[in-house]
């Protein structure tokens, strides 16, 4: 990251729990001009103090979950447009270009479709809800996805328009759900999708994680 990080109009949102390791990687990939939000709720290890090492904006937030954790990056971002990737490494940073790229005034979020690289990079009950909640959001919602954007890019005054979606895992699912709802207009392309470099899942990398989440995701129907 360079002093430039504002004239890209973009502000990468990180939410992260625990992910001292594989930080220093993702923030030495973010495209030159983009600026980064490390939103930082309940990590015992030095995940903020390495984000700001690396000259990462660190936001805290009191409300455990992915959802308050993304929800408080989007506010506290100050650019038009707002990514938002994992911070576990699994997400390619250098990606997110050709996202931004596609996001237009008439087109409302670009969203990224996990490629895994191999096999044991997604457990196959995690793989496995995915691509029945990717069917439903085809068939009930009309949304033309076949995951659940966990890679995104956005315009930041109309993601804060749809209000606070799911404080835990099931904002990514709420957040298509009420894209859906606003008539929003989405674009998906592939991305890469890896193993997580360092430290362990909080969601879908256990079969009891992967079923907290479906729970969530069943709340957000
Ligand atoms: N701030 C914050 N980040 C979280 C929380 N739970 C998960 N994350 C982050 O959300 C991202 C996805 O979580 P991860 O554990 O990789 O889920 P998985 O990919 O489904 O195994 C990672 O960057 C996590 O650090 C949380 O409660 N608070
Ligand atoms: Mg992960």
């Amino acid at each position: 990251m360079t002093e430039s990080n504002e004239q890209s109009g973009v502000t990468v949102v990180i939410p992260c729990r625990d992910e001292a390791g594989a930080l220093p990687g993702i923030l030495s990939a973010i495209p030159v001009g983009y600026r980064v939000i490390v939103v930082d709720n309940g990590s015992t290890d030095d995940t903020a103090a390495v984000a700001r090492s690396a000259g990462a904006i660190v936001v805290p937030e009191s409300v455990p979950g992915y959802g308050s954790a993304v929800h408080a990056g989007i506010r506290a971002a100050g650019t038009p447009i707002v990514a938002v990737l994992d911070g576990d490494g699994s997400m390619d940073p250098r990606e997110l270009p050709a996202l931004v790229a596609e996001l237009a005034s008439d087109v409302d979020m670009v969203v990224g479709r996990r490629r895994p690289v191999d096999a044991r990079t997604w457990p196959w009950h995690a793989r496995l809800g995915n691509i029945l909640v990717a069917a439903r959001l085809r068939s009930r919602y009309r949304l033309p996805v076949h995951d659940v954007a966990a890679m995104r890019v956005a315009h930041r005054e109309r993601l804060l328009a749809l209000g606070p979606l799911h404080p835990r895992s099931g904002y990514p699912l709420a957040l298509l759900v009420a894209a859906a709802g606003a008539g929003w207009r989405l674009i998906e392309r592939d991305i890469t999708y890896r193993p997580r470099t360092h430290g362990v899942s909080k969601v879908s990398g256990s079969l009891r994680g992967t079923l907290r989440a479906a729970k969530d995701f069943w709340s957000v129907r």
